[in-house]
């Protein structure tokens, strides 16, 4: 049956971890993947989470089965975390989910079953798995403007003129905060705008948030989010805890939909559960748990922010080390942009080419298209990070 499987691409992120453990240099620079790492190259595990663990092994739970649905109460925090202060807190329904990629899909696949000749409108460029998750699904994808690549902000103009043109049959996929993989956002002017259009045209605007609280902070960072959710009717939500709690391989996220009313939207959610039943049945337990008693709990909820704080301000001091040091060694502004960005990410659109050299001559690795995990960075890469990309002309 399988031998005439040939040979898949792979993901072009996931392949550069193996490429980089298996470079002997002592220098290199692994800016790859989005995991943050403190100072130390070391991928954490955040206190908050260390301490809900204690408190879960001492209260002495189940392993027995949860229920399609997960675990409610993580359900309710999160929701409370995201539309917290909203008009849509009243007629939204949650399943919690594999990551935000298993929200993704759920509700890919959720929308191929109503509505199956929908068009899903991903940025250009956007997060390497939009497509394939979408498409999947069954789901048509094209592309909508977004990154000014000469700028490298937001084309609000170009991408506001193509949502004008769209319909009820459309999906717009809209990045929360902290793009990825430019690390540019549009203003709260081009939320508003996003929701009236929504209203006008009746697209239903899908806002996948991965990385709340490490933009702005984490109120700040919801606040495009509830324009749309005080604004428009009807749009869905995925969210990942992978990187604000540090749990990514707990795999842990969300799927929310918001609808007129409590029970269409519950009954959407049910759908879900019917299709989740068709392939991974529950999702996993653990990382919620953990979510859930932080979210609820003031001691770790205070200390889980003073967390995330110290993350942003590690990541922003990155920003404006590298600022400084591109302007002194270009002495020009050229990469100001890495100042204005926000989360984990930088695009630098560079060629392949300069990739490439980074990578052979330097050891230094960063994903196609020129993305950098700033977040991977620490202050001492900072220096030989400019030299290099100065010396071979980027
Ligand atoms: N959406 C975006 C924009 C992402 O960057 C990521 C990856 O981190 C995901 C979704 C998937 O996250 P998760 O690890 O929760 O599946
Ligand atoms: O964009 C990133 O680097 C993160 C992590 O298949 C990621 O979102 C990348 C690829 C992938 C899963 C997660």
């Amino acid at each position: 049956m399988f031998q005439a499987i040939p040979t898949p691409k792979g993901d072009p992120i996931l392949s550069l971890i193996t490429e980089f453990r298996n470079d002997p240099r002592d220098q290199k620079i692994d800016l790859g993947i989005g995991v943050y790492k403190d100072d130390h190259g070391i991928t954490p595990v955040m206190q908050a989470v260390t301490l809900a663990e204690q408190v879960l092994l001492n209260a002495n739970g189940t392993k027995s089965y949860q229920g399609l649905t997960g675990d409610e109460q993580y359900n309710e925090s999160i929701t409370q975390l995201l539309l917290s202060g909203t008009s849509a807190l009243d007629r939204c329904a949650t399943l919690q989910t594999p990551g935000a990629s298993g929200a993704l899909r759920m509700l890919a696949d959720l929308i191929a079953d109503t509505a199956p000749n929908s068009t899903v409108w991903i940025s250009n460029p956007s997060y390497v798995n939009h497509r394939p998750i979408m498409e999947k699904a069954g789901l048509t994808v094209k592309e909508y403007s977004y990154l000014d690549a000469q700028t490298k902000a937001v084309d609000e103009d170009a991408m506001l003129a193509q949502f004008a043109a769209l319909g009820s049959n459309d999906v717009v996929l809209l990045h929360g905060c902290c793009h990825n993989p430019s690390g540019a956002d549009m203003s709260l002017e081009a939320w508003q705008k996003i929701a009236e259009l929504a209203n006008k045209q009746g697209f239903l605007p899908f806002i996948d948030i991965a990385y709340q609280g490490l933009g702005d902070g984490l109120e700040e960072d919801t606040k495009g989010l509830h324009i749309i959710a005080n604004q428009v009717d009807e749009f869905v939500i995925s969210t990942s805890c992978s990187k604000n709690f540090g749990l990514y391989r707990e795999r842990t996220g969300a799927a929310l939909i918001v609808s007129n009313t409590l029970t269409a939207a519950m009954n959407s959610r049910a759908k879900m559960c019917e299709l989740a039943r068709g392939s991974y049945s529950m999702p996993p337990a653990h990382g919620a748990a953990v979510v859930d008693t932080i979210l609820r709990d003031d001691n770790l909820n205070a200390i889980w922010r003073k967390e995330l704080t110290a993350m942003n301000t590690r990541v922003n001091g990155l920003r404006a080390a590298l600022v400084q040091e591109f302007q002194a060694a270009t002495q020009s502004n050229r990469f100001d942009y890495f100042g204005e960005h926000k989360g984990m990410f930088t695009l630098t659109c560079i060629s392949n080419e300069h990739i490439a050299q980074l990578k052979e001559q330097f050891g230094i690795y960063i994903v196609g298209g020129g993305r950098i995990n700033v977040a991977g960075l620490n202050q001492s890469q900072v220096k030989p990070l400019v030299e290099a990309f100065v010396s071979i002309g980027a």
